[in-house]
């Protein structure tokens, strides 16, 4: 049968109960979306399971479970799903600034949380994105990213029901609520893995288990290390029953094996029942890792991007509210994909992490020339229609310098040491550098070393507050700024990450906590300093200075359309190799050109470079100055400025 005659069967035997069930006007939609997304769900599903299982009747197994969660969905979010049908763009809106957090560490629970929005509201944040809130393992669980009930909130943080009210009050106020959805891997507490070691064979087909270590040895040959200090390798041996499982990241973290179609059904359960609850985003943890296959790095492989098809087009058949983000944190080749572009061109993700901008803004800011971003982000392939990026200057993981090598050669540099260059600088080992974080997991294999350490400390305030100079302060918040300039204009919804907008610098006591003292990702997440934030209204305090300065970045995005997330984004070349300059247009509004510069000193362009990029008789959105500093034919930006222009 084709996908379209699949489709067909699945409509007529669905009709008459999504009608009754749903009424005539929501059952009608559900309808119409089978009829829309039935073709990609059978042919992902087919792709992926074609050989192992009965197709139709998985599709049609799935198809009834959208029907159900459809079913159970509470009327205010059926309201949501027929508002955002109506603008499937909501979210790439130039008025969306998002903030992440985590719930404890930001306002003590969930409740906690709620009680905080309208602080958020202050920075015009639009889209929560709250760090993994399930049920996590007893002890060290990798910062709630080993999950041992995901129908379950972590108690320490609240209830569902007090997270069901927080999406409520969120939607209140038009924001929107984004919840990690681990997938790759549960905790081997979970009861899925406990009943697999128990030995029961349905639970067993849910992971990877391997009798001794002949398939782990060929895996590895070509496996990469993610975490080759805190936990080596990618299989632990199981004592219990002698035989080795996958665990990609730690030891307590078991990988799901996901070409058991029943996984995929469970998991899609786990997904609809998030989304019944609420949520908005689902933020889809290590996307890259669900599919493996031997003599490969296991990441980004065919079948992980149909999986994320299926989901998406079952997602959007139960709850079309829901948005999906990637989170995958690979190359740039390897990465617009997951936005669906790809020779397929079939919806994917709505969102992806932008790490490729991240790290070249860090490197611009250490070599103080913006060529290498320029060139990385200029040849990049633009995100498909109705999707974006999301923008960061920093997360919680730690930075791990993905510089292709294309990219370094083709602007004179060797890519293995200007990556060994950026974690030194990052780490302070480099002389001069004004950063002070720390390496995190250094490998004497590869000689490869990421980087921890807030966005304050990395732009160098630990340093200048140390040195005691007003100039070095002034830089290292600029720098700050100068860093967010860019992640609010470039494209994608802007995230803050909690404690930037009060330039909070590495958390010194970070390993204080026995559950975190192997893992120094802990430096940057820091307890919220309240006490700092009540200094964000006290003029000339460092808190100030930024949190004020974020505030006039978003006041100018929202008054800017081609700041849109969805709004084209043309790199130029300009005349300073310090200055990264860029022009966002959209169809409906005016160009703008914005310029970042990357400098200790001040920088330049011509005044021509404007008119290169559609924006005649400059005048100023927004600038580190609230001037436009024209003279002697070119356009000047302080050290470590910003300026974006438009056409009058
Ligand atoms: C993610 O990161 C989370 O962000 C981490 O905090 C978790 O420890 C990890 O998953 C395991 O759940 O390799 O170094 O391409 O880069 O999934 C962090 C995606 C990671 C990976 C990413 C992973």
């Amino acid at each position: 049968m084709t996908a379209a005659a699949t489709t067909r069967a699945l409509r007529e035997g669905l009709r008459d109960a999504a009608l009754e069930r749903l009424g005539p006007l929501d059952g009608a939609g559900f309808l119409a979306r089978l009829e829309r997304v039935g073709p990609d769900l059978v042919e992902a599903l087919t792709a992926v399971y074609g050989d192992r299982t009965d197709v139709h009747a998985l599709v049609s197994a799935v198809s009834t479970d959208a029907l159900e969660a459809a079913c159970t969905r509470a009327l205010p979010l059926r309201r949501l799903d027929r508002e955002r049908e109506v603008d499937p763009t909501w979210f790439l809106s130039e008025d969306v600034v998002g903030y992440v957090a985590y719930a404890d560490r930001f306002a003590g629970d969930l409740r906690g949380v709620a009680e905080r929005l309208d602080y958020l509201g202050e920075l015009g944040v639009r889209y929560l994105h709250l760090m993994p809130l399930l049920e996590p393992r007893a002890g060290e669980n990798d910062g709630g990213y080993a999950v041992a009930d995901y129908d379950a909130v972590d108690p320490r943080l609240g209830t569902m029901h007090d997270l069901e009210s927080l999406a409520g009050a969120a939607h209140e106020r038009g924001m929107a609520l984004c919840v990690d959805l681990v997938l790759n891997h549960t905790a081997r507490e979970h009861p899925w893995a406990q009943a697999a070691l128990a030995g029961d064979p349905t639970y067993r087909a849910y992971y990877r288990f391997f009798p001794d270590r002949s398939e782990p040895d060929a895996f590895e040959r070509t496996l990469p290390e993610v975490f080759p200090d805190m936990a080596p390798g990618s299989f632990t041996y199981l004592d219990a029953t002698g035989e080795w499982v996958w665990t990609t990241f730690h030891e307590f973290q078991w990988d799901l094996d996901w070409s058991n179609p029943e996984v995929f059904r469970a998991m899609l359960g786990v997904l609809l029942r998030l989304a019944n609850r609420g949520v908005d985003v689902v933020r889809l943890d290590a996307a890259p890792f669900l599919w493996k296959r031997v003599g490969t790095d296991c990441q980004n492989q065919p079948e992980a991007h149909r999986l994320l098809q299926a989901l998406r087009a079952v997602s959007s058949l139960a709850a079309p509210a829901l948005l999906l983000k990637a989170e995958a944190i690979v190359g740039p080749d390897q990465l617009v994909p997951y936005l669906g572009g790809h020779d397929l061109q079939r919806p994917e993700c709505h969102l992806a992490y932008d790490n490729q901008l991240m790290v070249l803004l860090w490197s611009a800011l250490a070599t103080r020339d913006a060529r290498l971003a320029a060139q990385a982000m200029g040849r990049r392939t633009a995100a498909p229609t109705g999707t974006g990026w999301v923008t960061y200057v920093r997360c919680h993981d730690d930075i791990g310098w993905a510089i292709g090598d294309e990219d370094a050669r083709a602007v004179g540099l060797e890519p293995f040491s200007h990556r060994q260059f950026l974690a030194a600088f990052y780490s302070g080992r480099y002389p001069g550098s004004f950063a002070s974080g720390v390496d995190f997991q250094r490998n004497p294999a590869t000689g490869d070393a990421r980087t921890s350490g807030t966005t304050a400390s990395l732009a160098g305030l630990d340093v200048a507050l140390r040195s005691g100079t007003s100039v070095e302060v002034d830089a290292a918040l600029d720098r700050v700024v100068l860093l967010y300039s860019v992640v609010y204009a470039f494209g994608g919804i802007p995230l803050l990450y909690m404690g930037d907008e009060i330039a909070m610098r590495n958390d010194e006591r970070w390993a204080d906590e026995p559950e975190h003292a192997d893992d120094n990702r802990w430096l940057h997440r820091p307890r919220m300093d309240w006490d700092a934030a009540a200094r964000r209204s006290a003029r000339g305090s460092v808190e100030c200075r930024v949190f004020t300065a974020l505030q006039r970045l978003g006041a100018a995005r929202r008054s800017t359309e081609s700041l849109r997330s969805d709004a084209s984004v043309r790199v130029l070349a300009p005349d300073d190799t310090r200055v990264l300059a860029w022009v966002r247009h959209h169809p409906r509004a005016r160009p703008v050109l914005c310029l970042a510069g990357f400098s200790d000193d001040a920088t330049s362009v011509d005044v021509g470079l404007p008119a290169t990029a559609g924006v005649h008789d400059p005048v100023l959105v927004h600038s580190s100055t609230e001037r436009l500093d024209v003279h002697d034919g070119r356009i000047h930006l302080p050290p470590w400025g910003f300026s974006w222009v438009t056409s009058p």
